[in-house]
């Protein structure tokens, strides 16, 4: 072989390499760390527990629940158990596809993790997604086999019914002749991994897309492993004696990352819970003991009011991320637990989180500086890097980036070997980034430029609110004005004078033209399963 030859790829079935982008679109990737320099073939489930194994981890627990305690050698064992399973009964080859259904539970990230050092690509998918969705998904990444928590059966089996791509299907947690759990039963516990690249897919990984079709974003073996070894290492510097708890989902790369991936490479226990409520957070933090808690936003704010009662001293670090975390929420935080967020800013498309900051290092408002490994600045109209102090389109790259599954929209994602993310951030002098919105969701009212959530910090601080969203809606005299959803505090009484209240409190914080013109109480905020606030819904309400 000459050294420009691309090495023999492990997938016989080509599909992801072949729907991959034009390499002139994809982002510019940078491996400057020295603990970034990966092999050319690497399978990054072998690195995460084969050698974990070997390196004195074997009995060490990796994953807790109420019920079960599962050592690395289990994990692997079952692992290597489910990956025979695939090879031997489901016939899969290299590069096929697996969807992936279930709540966050020892089988599911076994599955993930099985498909993954099987050479196969792990298509995980959010629990509450419904068939019609489900489908779109199955069709876009030609997905023929699935491995499904028996729990999600009833959509799985609507797909199965209408879906002429989908050929096999495994149920997992449950007692059934034809379960994964009989299935693997008779399986050897040792699997010799598919020898992959370090370039091969080995996850794609669906935005949830709040617009249009749900975008697929491609990750190799390699960048599974390099946001273990950048925002882990450098901020949030786990290690062995960790327990990791939190509430993102394992098919959302937020919780793949958090409640997994990083846990397993430092040789950490991870807690997986389903159906988590702000009170059995925190009481799950106490009953485990929990080090490192991973969550967003709205659950901090809402645990803070409740943390005097549990007794939360093992907990040293705790992760916001998935929206912009209002100063009040980090106050309210600090306040009940004496802890400094890590606020941190990540994507799909991105994997993981890019932009954070920890300890001393936080500035409140902030979402912090680039982390070691990434590189990050402020676009301008004109696409050029903007001066500090200048609001424009946040860009960013690192070791990894953007590639969407055949998608024209990878054009707009990436802009000259930058991933624009969407966001409208500015940087300061000391390379600090200060979030100001989603680039779309700036209101224009009256010819001003209004970031939503700057009016929701300030509406957070009033004593009465317990969460909050500003949108721009049309007007006829304004083009848009600013109005506010707010849910208040229990007891707090939803009145003309609370409104007017709140109106004058925020004019009497910031410029008065960002008050909100219109204020709505509503019992509830419109949210997706990863925690994120759906403005779009609130935008298209007619009142
Ligand atoms: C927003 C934030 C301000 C921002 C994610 C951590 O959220 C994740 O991925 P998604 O693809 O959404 C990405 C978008 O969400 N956002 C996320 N975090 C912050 N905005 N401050 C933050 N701290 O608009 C971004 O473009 O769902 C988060 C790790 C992995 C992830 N996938």
């Amino acid at each position: 072989m000459t050294a420009t030859a691309r090495p023999a790829p492990a997938h016989l079935d080509t599909f992801s390499h072949d729907h991959l982008p034009p390499r002139e679109q994809w982002p510019e990737l940078i491996f400057s760390l020295p603990e970034l320099q990966y092999p050319e073939r690497l399978n990054c489930c072998v690195e995460l527990l084969d050698k974990m194994c070997e390196q004195g981890y074997a009995d060490k627990i990796a994953i807790r629940t109420y019920t079960e305690s599962w050592s690395y050698a289990k994990l692997l064992a079952t692992v290597n158990r489910i990956a025979h399973v695939l090879c031997d009964e489901m016939q899969l080859v290299p590069g096929n596809r697996v969807l992936l259904r279930g709540a966050n539970n020892p089988m599911m990230a076994a599955c993930t993790l099985a498909v993954i050092k099987a050479g196969c690509v792990a298509v995980p998918t959010m629990p509450l997604l419904r068939a019609k969705e489900l489908n779109v998904i199955v069709d876009k990444a030609e997905i023929t086999a699935a491995l499904c928590s028996a729990s999600l059966r009833e959509e799985m089996e609507s797909v199965r019914q209408t879906s002429t791509v989908l050929q096999q299907l495994v149920y997992f947690n449950e007692v059934q002749p034809q379960a994964m759990e009989s299935l693997m039963a008779d399986k050897s516990a040792e699997f010799v991994a598919v020898d992959t690249l370090a370039e091969d897919v080995s996850l794609i990984s669906f935005t949830s897309g709040t617009t249009g079709l749900p975008k697929g974003t491609m990750h190799f073996h390699r960048d599974l492993l390099a946001i273990c070894d950048c925002f882990p290492r450098s901020i949030l510097a786990s290690n062995a004696d960790d327990i990791f708890i939190g509430t993102p989902p394992l098919a959302f790369t937020f919780g793949l990352g958090g409640l997994l991936l990083f846990p397993l490479r430092v040789g950490a226990t991870t807690v997986l819970l389903e159906k988590l409520t702000p009170e059995l957070l925190l009481k799950a933090i106490a009953d485990f003991s929990a080090t490192v808690c991973f969550t967003a936003p709205t659950f901090y704010r809402q645990m803070a009011p409740l943390a005097h009662a549990y007794n939360l001293s093992s907990l040293q670090r705790t992760v916001s991320a998935g929206e912009a975390l209002p100063v009040a929420t980090r106050e309210s935080w600090q306040q009940a637990t004496g802890l400094v967020m890590i606020d941190g800013i990540g994507a799909t498309e991105m994997l993981h989180i890019f932009i954070s900051a920890s300890g001393d290092s936080v500035r409140s408002g902030a979402t912090g500086k680039a982390i070691p490994g990434y590189q990050a600045c402020v676009l301008d109209e004109e696409g050029k890097v903007a001066a500090p102090g200048v609001v424009g389109r946040l860009a960013v790259k690192g070791p990894t980036g953007c590639r969407y599954l055949a998608d024209p929209r990878q054009e707009s994602y990436v802009y000259d070997g930058w991933n624009l993310t969407g966001d409208a951030y500015e940087m300061d002098v000391d390379g600090y980034f200060w979030y100001r919105a989603r680039t779309d969701d700036m209101i224009i009212s009256a010819g001003y430029n209004i970031a939503g959530p700057e009016v929701e910090e300030i509406v957070l601080k009033h004593p009465a609110v317990s969460e909050c969203a500003v949108v721009g809606v049309a007007d006829e005299e304004r083009g848009q004005i600013v109005k506010a959803f707010i849910v208040l505090k229990a007891g707090e009484q939803a009145n003309d004078a609370l409104l007017k209240e709140i109106q004058t409190f925020v004019k009497n914080t910031i410029a008065p033209y960002k008050y909100p013109r219109a204020i709505e109480f509503i019992q509830a905020l419109p949210r997706t399963e990863t925690g994120k606030l759906q403005r779009y819904k609130l935008r298209d309400v007619k009142s």
